[in-house]
Parts: structure tokens; sequence; C-alpha cells
């Protein structure tokens, strides 16, 4: 019998927790959005919707080249930007002439949906969509016929492109718009309009296994800022009635990007930390672009983030057990341009050097208890390198409890990542770890919410011993895995500090 067969029995569920597709979602971590549109070559963020398609015209484009640059960096998937503010379509779709089939790109026989798609199969990464609700060139946005249009649109990227991980919805609806030549601001009631709940139901059909992302789910949360960067801590669930509740007391006719700035029980703040004891599992994904813009502007070849701005990201937004999705706008070849390309081989040489060594599966491992003595539950079930199998308490010994790693050796460190078993939760309010300094315990780090991965870099230490604690927790934990790395750039630091 495995862990997770007794885990029903033994250990009960603490709240909310994930759905299969969340589950699945939560291990891709690092995944890409590509803003690709006819903003790409008038230099727009958002296009008014009265381009011409004919000025979609990369001079270059290779799906290859785009796909493999993520994938190099260590991206589990991409998203494209099929059709954003500017109603441009970048696949042939038959509800509308605009579209690529009508840019000089190809002659009109162009498809970047179908190429991307595709891509992305070759490079075994998921593929994801994006499909602005609000859109500034239909002649119909505000009215019945709009939401007709869209759900065509969301049924043909859906079923015409293979199977799609994730389905991004904008909220941002700036109000006014070309809307074929209207030249008017449009408002609508985000609340009603697009009746979300019959549109979600076209996903869920069409792509059972796809999460569902917009600023409040309902599988992914937006992190409530374009900065990348997650609460600390940030919690897997939120109370998503008060999250609704306060959103609505702002303006209806807004979106929630309007609202960025706010109080701490704002919809945002809320966003951006979840809450304890919300009772939705609700995991925050940050979205970022790698540069100024979502759209390519050579203005900003200079601008590009740098691998330690990344790595810094990677940390504030994985670490704390959302996920990154980072920004990479093609160019006007349809290339990831050189300077973005070189910033994230870097990026991603430095990731596997911070992660190749994990000095915890060095260590012997005990623990001040261990669920009904049983090897199932064992300590060395964290540093077994084994996802599915995990420590835990009894239900009576839960908190304060700790784990000890004694090494052979002394090891040198500075960074933690912990994991807890998914399937049961988010068990753990706040955690500690130690370190054994001249024969004494020296806290190391006090931190909270665990979750599906928690880093946190701090001093550089060599000891011998390290001890984890529970603090503080309203069950018996279920801790997966516990590692300890070392970032050889910062290794010099410490030294310094130790003169
Ligand atoms: C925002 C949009 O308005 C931006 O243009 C971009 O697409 C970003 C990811 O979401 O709401
Ligand atoms: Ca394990």
């Amino acid at each position: 019998m495995n862990q997770s067969e007794l885990s029903p029995t033994n250990l009960q569920a603490f709240g909310p927790v994930p759905t299969p597709r969340q589950l699945a979602w939560h291990k891709r971590e690092f995944y890409g959005f590509i803003h690709f549109s006819v903003n790409t070559f008038t230099g727009r963020e958002w296009g008014y919707g009265d381009e011409s398609a004919g000025i979609f015209a990369p001079t270059a484009f290779d799906a290859d080249q785009i796909v493999r640059t993520a994938a190099e960096a260590g991206m589990k998937g991409l998203i494209l930007t099929c059709k954003h503010h500017d109603g441009f379509c970048l696949w042939p779709s038959i509800y509308t002439e605009h579209s690529v089939k009508n840019s000089s790109w190809l002659r009109g026989k162009g498809d970047v949906v179908r190429s991307i798609s595709e891509a992305c199969g070759n490079h075994q990464i998921g593929f994801g969509i994006y499909l602005s609700p609000w859109d500034r060139n239909h002649p119909d946005y505000g009215g019945p016929k709009y939401i007709e249009y869209f759900r065509n649109q969301l049924h043909e990227l859906t079923t015409q492109y293979g199977e799609l991980f994730e389905v991004w919805f904008d909220g941002a609806n700036g109000g006014d718009g070309y809307y074929g030549g209207a030249n008017e601001t449009r408002s609508i009631d985000r609340e009603t309009y697009y009746d979300w709940d019959s549109t979600y139901e076209i996903v869920r059909r069409n792509q059972p296994n796809a999460v569902i992302f917009s600023d409040t789910g309902p599988d992914i949360r937006w992190i409530g800022n374009e900065d990348g960067i997650a609460g600390e801590p940030c919690w897997a669930t939120i109370d998503k009635g008060r999250l609704l509740s306060e959103r609505r007391k702002t303006s209806p006719k807004t979106s929630l990007n309007d609202n960025m700035v706010g109080a701490w029980d704002s919809p945002t703040a809320m966003l951006t930390s979840g809450h304890r004891h919300g009772c939705s599992w609700l995991p925050a994904e940050c979205d970022v672009s790698i540069r100024p813009g979502w759209f390519y502007h050579a203005s900003e070849d200079d601008k590009v983030r740098t691998p330690d701005e990344l790595i810094d990201l990677y940390f504030q937004s994985v670490g704390r057990g959302a996920s990154l999705l980072l920004n990479l706008p093609p160019d006007r070849r349809g290339l990831i341009h050189e300077k973005d390309v070189a910033s994230l081989k870097i990026f991603q040489s430095r990731l596997e050097q911070i992660f190749s060594l994990n000095l915890a599966q060095e260590a012997r491992c005990s623990a001040s208890n261990i669920r009904g003595g049983s090897q199932i539950f064992a300590a060395e079930n964290a540093i077994d390198g084994n996802p599915e199998t995990y420590w835990s308490t009894d239900d009576d010994a839960n908190a304060p409890a700790e784990l000890i790693l004694e090494f052979p050796k002394t090891v040198t460190f500075n960074i933690l990542q912990l994991r807890e078993f998914l399937p049961l939760g988010q068990r753990i309010d706040r955690f500690a770890l130690d370190v054994e300094a001249s024969g004494a315990w020296k806290q190391w780090c006090c931190e909270q919410a665990i979750g599906s991965r928690r880093l946190i870099r701090g001093q550089i230490c060599t000891t011998s011993r390290v001890r984890f604690r529970v603090v503080s927790a309203p069950v018996c934990p279920a801790i997966s895995e516990l590692a300890l790395y070392c970032d050889l750039k910062t290794r010099s630091t410490p030294t310094e500090e130790r003169k």
C-alpha cells in the first residue's frame, strides 16, 4: 500500500485542497507569455482597434526559435496572445476579417497560433491561449452579438490547436476604442456582461485539463500586480466570497487592474497574499515581462531584465508557492531578440547551478515524532527526493515538531527549499530552520506558509546539524521535501561577513 492510498483514512486533508488540474498546474511552476500583435508593428501597448491587418508583417517569423528559447530557459509552457485588446487575430478565424489572413505575412496563409502550438509540441512544453475579452475592433462590442463572437472564437481556439494547459482571460477593459469606426467609449458591467459561467463551460467541455486564469479564478488567480512578485507570505487559499464582495465595492464597470493600489484589505492586496483560512484553493500566478512593455519596442532593447533580476523574480514567485509567467515579446522579425535570449541563457544556467546539488540528501534525518511510529510517515521521506512521500506526526504532536538533519561532514548552504504534500492541503502556519553553531542552535529563518514550493535565501552558513521546526500548525504536518542548496554566486559574501 502506498502513502497516498493510506492518507484519506490515516490523515485528513486540512481545509481546501487542489483539484487534479490545479495539482498538475502546480508542477509547471515556470512558463512563458508571448505578446505578439499589430502593436509589435505600431509601437503601442494597447492597439486602438483601427490598425490595418496589413501591418502585421514579421520579416523572419520563426516559431521554433521562439519556443526553443522558452524551452531552453526552463519554461514548461507558453501562453500566446491569440487576440489582444486590439482585436487582431493571430489565427485565421472564420468569424472576422481582422486577422492574419488579411496580413501581408505569408500572403495571408500563415497561422501564428498553429505554428507556436506545433513548436510547443515539438519541444515538449505545454501550450496555452490568451483571448482578450475586451475587443476594441469589434463593432458589436458591448452588446450581445459580441458575446456570441467571443464564444465562437473561444470554441475555435479550444478545438483546433490540440491540448491546452491554460486559458487566460484578461481583466483589462479600458472603455474607449475604434469599435468598427464608432470611436467611442463603451463600458460594460464586468460582473454580468460576459456571463463567465457559460464562457468557462466552453473551456471545460473542450479542454477539461486546462486551468482557467482570470483575476479571480476559477482555477488560478492573478497575483494583484504586474511585477512578478507574490506576497510574503502567499497562501494558495483565499476567501473568494470576501474577495468578490470587496471587488464589487470598486466600480463594477472597471477592471480589477484599474484598482492596483489599495489598502491592506483591497482586492489586490488579497490577491497578493491570499487568506490563511480562505475557503477556496485558488493559487496565484505572477505575470511579468522581461522588458518594461508587454509588446516589443526597439527602444527597450537596453532594458531587458538581467539574469540576476530574473533569479530574484523566480525566488519571489515560484519560491512563494505561486507560478512565474514571464513574458517574452517577439520583435518585428518575429524572433525573440538576441538580448532577451542572452539574459535567459545565463538565468537558466544560474538556476541549474543553484539547484544541481541538494545537500540535504547527504544527511541522516530524524524526527521528534513520527505518525504512528510508521515507516510510511518517516522523517527520511522529507529528504528522499520523492514528491509523493512525506513526513508526518501524530495529531497531538503537530507543533512544535522537528526534523533534525545530521551531516557526516560539514555542509555550506544559503538556500532552503520546502514542499508540503498538497493533496492534504496547506497545513503549516509558521516554520523555522535552525543551524548548530558551537554546540548551540541558532535560528536561520522563521517564516509563514509553505505550500507547493517555498524557497528561502538567507545567510550562508557552514554546519553539520540543521533543525527544521514546525512552529505553528493547526494539524499535523505533511512535509514532502526539505532541501538545502548553496548558491555559488553568493558564496563569497559570508566569508566577508565572518571576517
Ligand atoms: C493586462 C493587459 O492590459 C496588458 O496589455 C497585458 O496583456 C497584461 C498581461 O494584462 O491586463
Ligand atoms: Ca518525499
